[in-house]
């Protein structure tokens, strides 16, 4: 097995979840190292793996992939077979941008609706606007994706896009952010996969 993924706590780390998930989700064999990222020895741990001293991280060979969306990307391209991303161009574009924004953004919806623990529930939250604004841009993605697709996933199959939209959909979850029917298929959708039940069981034994 060539693959090795770094990864946090599955209690807490979202970042993680996206790129385990990939792996899981398409069957990619991998052994995964569990770091506490809380612990004092994980900044010196993690440099071992990570220039950028965070989690996920993933090793292949001689290659070092140290950003989930760059994880992401590398898999897609090295089992393009597997298909990751949708094949559609226009839909691989929307799927894209909707990860790169998610990437890249809501750092208010990640501040103030904080993974506390995948498997918490009924956690109150900031409602300053931003955070509304954030929420509802958060929805409207999610929304407007599962409209077009018919579901069960954002484009239909199951796509990268989906691993990095799914932690946002748990933030709801356990923030009681009241969601649309479609969200709410879509969530109990998440929820039945055989990959995130192990995910959520091995958190709450850790
Ligand atoms: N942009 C990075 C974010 C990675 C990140 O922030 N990881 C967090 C865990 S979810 C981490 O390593 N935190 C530990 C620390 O900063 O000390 C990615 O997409 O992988």
């Amino acid at each position: 097995m060539s693959l090795t993924l770094i990864i946090g706590s599955k209690k807490t780390s979202t970042w993680s979840l996206r790129a385990w998930l990939i792996l899981k989700y398409f069957k990619i064999p991998f052994k995964e190292v569990v770091l506490d990222t809380y612990k004092k020895n994980f900044k010196k741990k993690i440099l071992k793996y990570s220039p950028t001293k965070k989690v996920p991280c993933l090793i292949d060979k001689k290659n070092k992939i140290w950003d989930s969306l760059a994880i992401g990307e590398y898999l897609a391209e090295k089992y393009y077979k597997k298909k990751l991303w949708p094949t559609n161009l226009k839909k691989r574009t929307l799927a894209r941008c909707i990860s790169a924004e998610i990437h890249s953004g809501f750092f208010n919806l990640r501040e103030n609706l904080s993974m506390k623990n995948f498997s918490g529930k009924n956690f109150k939250y900031k409602k300053n606007k931003n955070t509304i604004n954030e929420i509802k841009r958060a929805q409207f993605i999610i929304d407007s994706c599962l409209k077009k697709s018919k579901g069960p996933f954002l484009f239909g199959k199951f796509s990268i896009a989906d691993c990095m939209w799914i932690p946002v959909m748990f933030r709801f979850k356990i923030y009681n952010v009241k969601v649309s029917l479609n969200c709410k298929k879509y969530l109990n959708t998440i929820l039945m996969m055989p990959e995130i039940q192990e995910w959520l069981i091995d958190g709450l034994n850790e």
